[in-house]
């Protein structure tokens, strides 16, 4: 009995924390799959699970549902139903906060140079990728798409 939260320890810490993300329509789109993969792999983080399918609008209100009743809400679900998304579950130490800083600011004009959002997205509706904010939000979002 004694040994169990060690083991579990060992093996948390083996497989390191896990985050969600998402490729946005216009990324797909606009052929960015790739290079985004290649940034999320070079910043040391793993896929651990990937799929690509089209969200529906109320799918894509229920994961967006934090921000129902903002002014850029109906856009927001409208853009991440317009066509296929890449769905992903990524792993890493740190993972949340190390995939946010790759991933960069909100809007793409305000991100640092060289993050995702700063090479790859157009404008805050169109900003390439989604990130968990939060372990809450990743273990949430992750059981939402995978099973
Ligand atoms: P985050 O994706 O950086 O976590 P949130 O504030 O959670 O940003 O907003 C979720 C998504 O909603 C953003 O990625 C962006 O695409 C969209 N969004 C946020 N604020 C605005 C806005 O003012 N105009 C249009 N779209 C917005
Ligand atoms: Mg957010």
């Amino acid at each position: 009995m004694k040994y169990i939260l060690p083991l579990l320890l060992v093996t948390a810490s083996l497989f390191g924390d896990q985050t969600f993300s998402m490729i946005k329509p216009t990324a797909v789109k606009e052929h960015h799959i790739g290079g985004i993969i290649d940034a999320i792999e070079k910043a040391n983080l793993t896929i651990v699970a990937l799929k690509m399918q089209t969200i529906s609008k109320e799918q894509a209100e229920a994961f967006y549902g934090e921000h129902k009743g903002k002014p850029f809400y109906p856009e927001l679900v409208q853009m991440m139903s317009s066509g296929p998304v890449v769905l992903m579950v990524v792993e890493g130490d740190n993972a949340v906060p190390a995939l946010r800083k790759v991933v960069g600011s909100t809007d793409p004009k305000k991100a640092d140079a060289g993050t995702i959002r700063a090479t790859f997205g157009k404008s805050v509706g169109e900003n390439a990728i989604h990130a968990s904010d939060s372990s809450e939000s990743a273990a949430r979002e992750i059981a939402f798409f995978f099973n």
